[in-house]
């Protein structure tokens, strides 16, 4: 039997295995500020998978379990069936899987999820990779990132896990950085207050994975937000809010310049993700406030 450490303060232990910097632990440890111990929390394999601890210590103070990478949101809508059966309507059902759990091999069960109206938290930690097997690209990995399975550096762009779930005209979805706690935390409590499905997709800066420098990954997340790579944005009952516009958008250099796995762009190149990332703001934001 796993053993918890008990003197460690809040749901999740401190001295866990995450790599210095780690964007995970960070938006664990305010998920689990949020949401306290009343909760079932669903991870499947990744790095996440790391917060329950390594040996006979278990790390989550709470109840949980690890399902498949594929299941991680019919796992969550098994345990609020059996929960609503036993008329237990205040513990929390929360899923916490990374981009290719979610976007990638976990996606059919999402939808599934959020088409049946389940009431479950979802959060995707999108570190923009698989990164617990060595950095291959997933469908979040952004336009030229380089990865162990695309050195080169990926041809095509992010998928919009957010504008998937507004399609399912889900009851509460919102993007969060982690450079804004405040906001990220609002959100998870709209999440956990929401009768229905709600997802939450957090861009993750993973030190490791993005080759920066573990000091940097508040730098980055606010970077993201201020060049328009990562917009935050909210979808509740239909409505949407955009939370945050810059006045001007930063260069592109400010973002991808502290990242190792950019370094092999080119000139040229850059101009033309400065390019795409100017259109994709434009545009996403002209469809959110339409
Ligand atoms: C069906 C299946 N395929 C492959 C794996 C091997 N695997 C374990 S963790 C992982 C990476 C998951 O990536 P992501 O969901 O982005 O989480 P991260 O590792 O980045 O935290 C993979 C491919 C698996 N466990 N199950
Ligand atoms: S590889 Fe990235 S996401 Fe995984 S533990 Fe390390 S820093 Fe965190
Ligand atoms: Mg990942």
């Amino acid at each position: 039997m796993y053993e918890i450490i008990k003197d460690s303060k809040g749901t999740l232990n401190h001295g866990i295995s995450a790599c210095a910097g780690c964007g995970m632990e960070l938006l664990a440890r305010c998920v689990f500020d949020v949401l306290g111990e009343d909760i079932i929390i669903v991870i499947p394999p990744g790095c996440a998978a790391l917060l329950t601890g390594m040996g006979a210590e278990c790390g989550i103070k709470a109840a949980g379990m690890m399902c498949n990478l594929e299941n991680t949101a019919s796992t969550c809508s098994g345990i609020r069936a059996s929960l609503d059966s036993q008329g237990n309507d205040h513990t929390t059902v929360v899923g916490f899987a990374g981009d290719g759990g979610t976007l990638d091999i976990g996606l059919q069960s999402l939808s599934g999820m959020i088409e049946r109206g389940d009431k479950v938290l979802y959060i995707c930690y999108d570190n923009e990779a698989y990164m617990n097997t060595g950095i291959q690209s997933s469908s979040a990995t952004p336009f030229l990132a380089s990865t162990t399975t695309q050195p080169a550096g990926k041809p095509t762009v992010k998928k919009d896990l957010v504008g998937i779930a507004m399609a399912h005209d889900i009851p509460y979805a919102a993007t969060a950085s982690l450079h804004n706690i405040a906001d990220l935390k609002k959100k998870i409590q709209k999440a956990k207050d929401t009768d229905g499905p709600s997802l939450i997709h957090v861009l993750i800066p993973c030190p490791t994975g993005w080759r920066s420098d573990p000091a940097d990954t508040i730098t980055l997340a606010r970077a993201a937000v201020n060049t328009g790579v990562w917009v935050l944005y909210e979808y509740e009952n239909g409505e949407v809010t955009v939370n945050y516009k810059p006045k001007e958008l930063k260069p592109i250099e400010e973002y991808i310049s502290l990242q190792g796995r950019f370094k092999k762009v080119t000139e040229e190149e850059k101009a033309q993700m400065q390019k795409i990332v100017k259109q994709s703001y434009e545009r996403k934001i002209a469809k959110l406030e339409k």
